[in-house]
């Protein structure tokens, strides 16, 4: 379904600008972001991530829970933001971690450790808080998502970012799955790259602590009519810096209680 609405001075096209998208996902092409040529509003921006959504259902994938992205105060101030943004991982999003990344389907990717939560029980806002969130946890795991901007050299505004789905390509689970911890945010993690120690970080670089996270989009998307679903995943924002997945890397990331969790590339 096609919409046109009017942003600012500006005819915004939403089903053309979600084509580009899916364009160049399709041929691993990265593109100049959108706003090179056209003035977005953040609501038109959510507007065209979920017309890429459409389009991935269409296909055949189906919605299996949430992620935050820009979820550090360091990463936000280089945006020049005050809050996170949401998106949504699908099904065709889940890698198998035994099996190599096959980088011929990507453009660019890279990889962030990250604390997935496992909900049991809906989460729709406004007013969730972190303690909503823990409530409504069945268990966390250790996560690697695998990030793919579909813009050049990762270079984006916000809506740019919320309208490619904040980058999302592909995301690993580890195998323990833990009742949460009561304090998410002292929870350490160490990110290797083939056995080499690259990044050290704490739950609290997540938004001070990653139950917060997740009670903003739950608050945020409710905004909009959306809600998280029990039995989602929910990817709570990158703890460190993404570092590149490269032909032949093994990219591995240690979580105090929460085991690793690693992925390899072809
Ligand atoms: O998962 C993420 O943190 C991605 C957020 C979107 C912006 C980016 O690609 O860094
Ligand atoms: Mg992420």
């Amino acid at each position: 379904m096609s919409s046109n609405l009017q942003d600012g001075t500006t005819a915004v096209n939403i089903h053309d600008l979600a084509s580009r998208l899916i364009a160049a996902e399709d041929a691993r092409t990265d593109i100049l972001p959108l706003s090179y040529d056209v003035e977005l509003s953040v609501d038109n921006a959510y507007r065209i991530q979920s017309e890429v959504l459409l389009t991935k259902e269409e296909r055949g994938e189906h919605i299996i829970g949430g992620k935050l992205g820009l979820t550090s105060r360091a990463k936000q101030i280089d945006m020049n933001v005050d809050n996170p943004l949401y998106a949504f991982v699908t099904s065709g999003m889940l890698h198998d971690a035994t099996t190599p990344v096959n980088l011929s389907r990507l453009i660019h990717p890279r990889v962030e450790p990250e604390i997935v939560f496992v909900l049991k029980e809906e989460l729709s806002g406004p007013g969730i808080t972190a303690g909503d969130v823990l409530d409504a946890t069945s268990s966390v795991c250790a996560g690697l998502e695998i990030i793919d901007s579909r813009y050049q050299a990762f270079k984006f505004t916000l809506q740019d970012a919320v309208a490619d789905n904040a980058s999302s390509a592909l995301f690993v689970l580890g195998n323990e799955f833990v009742d949460p911890p009561k304090d998410l945010s002292l929870l350490g993690c160490v990110l290797e790259v083939n056995g080499k120690q690259v990044a050290t970080a704490a739950g609290a670089a997540v938004c001070g602590d990653p139950a917060q996270a997740v009670a903003w989009m739950a608050n945020a998307a409710g905004q909009r009519g959306g809600s998280l679903k029990p039995g989602w995943l929910v990817l709570s924002g990158g703890l460190t810096a993404a570092v590149p997945l490269r032909s032949g890397d093994c990219i591995s990331a240690d979580f105090s209680r929460l085991g690793s969790v690693s992925v390899r590339a072809q």
